[in-house]
């Protein structure tokens, strides 16, 4: 019986470690672990229940790595697997970001209704930070609007200082842009102010603060603008459709708010094709790299590429988007991370920025 404490450290037994981190996922990934898949995702699917009474593990990336020589290999090991097995059991936090904003309508606009304010927010079970948020989240809700639309965001500022939204990537008129003193007066606390154009470049986008905004986007003021083209056939095709957005200050290294092990896997079905949509919101540029599986690059910026290519690592820096199809043909439990490896792992396990693609 392994036991966990709070603070994340593991009091076991003499029971040895049947199964290392490596081993479940080289079994996952060979297919003799179907069971396993299929029990992982069955948690992935309680993934918003977190289990009463779970223990509370913290792979946090401020916790200091324990200096050399204090920690035997069996309790690093402990460590790491602790970390998969909080993953595997849904992370345990209740929250989630980048969830779909249904607009309302005023006749044909699609009004979109933003409030910022700050919350406590859990990036990883039982470790809560002030955000900044856009509707209590972090990252913000997802907008989602096809290429034609016209959009209205009314944006109301309920912080103690001034600030602006600025829709990233999106061609807007010059004084829809969201730069405070440059297109327009800052949107000071209380006051709130009303962004509308007509979406007309289809493709992944974002919007975030552009003000004071290595604190305010930092602090999680920022969102996926996704507009639809008219046509989907100018798209490759794809089953699903997975949004990453990556920041790195607010809670440390994070997908869509969370840290692992509260970051939430991808899950496809053998012989689906998953679009991921990546978007750097942070300062420092995160290669993500999926074990296993090829990703087609087929759009930067929301720009589709003149030629598509392959690779197993897509680099993002900050305030790019790009677009990729996965061809989920090998069933199994793959790792997916940033490969700048101290956004991902150290003693005590992996965190931040890893997460899986699970195809059963
Ligand atoms: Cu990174």
């Amino acid at each position: 019986v392994t036991q966990f404490t709070k603070k994340g450290a593991i009091v076991s037994d003499k029971t040895p470690n049947t199964t290392s981190r490596r081993s479940f996922l080289r079994g996952a990934s060979l297919g003799v672990g179907i069971p396993v898949v299929g029990g992982l995702l069955a948690a992935c699917t309680q993934q918003l229940a977190p289990t009463p009474g779970a223990p509370a593990v913290q792979m946090q990336h401020e916790e200091p790595a324990a200096p050399a020589g204090q920690m035997t290999f069996d309790e690093m090991d402990a460590m790491h697997e602790a970390g998969i097995k909080a993953f595997v059991a849904g992370g345990q936090t209740a929250t989630l970001g980048n969830q779909p904003l249904e607009p309302r309508l005023d006749g044909n606009v699609k009004v979109f209704d933003l409030v910022c304010s700050k919350v406590q927010w859990e990036v990883t079970a039982g470790k809560f930070i002030e955000a900044w948020t856009y509707n209590g989240t972090m990252p913000g809700p997802e907008i989602r609007v096809t290429e034609g639309d016209t959009v209205r965001l009314v944006v109301t500022n309920n912080l103690d200082e001034s600030t602006a939204v600025h829709p990233h990537g999106v061609m807007v008129p010059n004084n829809m842009d969201g730069v405070p003193f440059v297109t327009q007066p800052p949107i000071k606390p209380g006051e709130t102010f009303v962004y509308e154009f007509v979406a007309k470049n289809p493709g992944s986008h974002m919007y975030h603060s552009h003000h004071n905004s290595t604190k305010q986007v930092g602090k999680g003021l920022l969102g996926a603008f996704i507009i639809e083209p008219k046509n989907k056939a100018q798209d490759p095709a794809y089953d699903l459709d997975y949004t990453i957005i990556m920041n790195d200050q607010n809670g440390g290294f994070t997908f869509n708010g969370k840290g692992f092990p509260a970051t939430a896997p991808l899950t496809a079905k053998l012989g689906q094709k998953v679009r991921i949509r990546y978007m750097n919101e942070g300062l420092l540029i995160h290669p993500m790299h999926l074990h296993g599986l090829p990703q087609l690059v087929f759009a930067r910026d929301g720009w589709n590429l003149p030629q598509p290519y392959m690779c197993d690592t897509v680099n993002v820096a900050p305030g790019e988007r790009w677009d990729v199809i996965v061809d989920c043909s090998e069933p199994g439990v793959w790792a997916f991370h940033c490969h700048v490896l101290s956004h991902a792992e150290n003693d005590h396990g992996m965190f931040g920025m890893v997460t899986a693609l699970i195809i059963s």
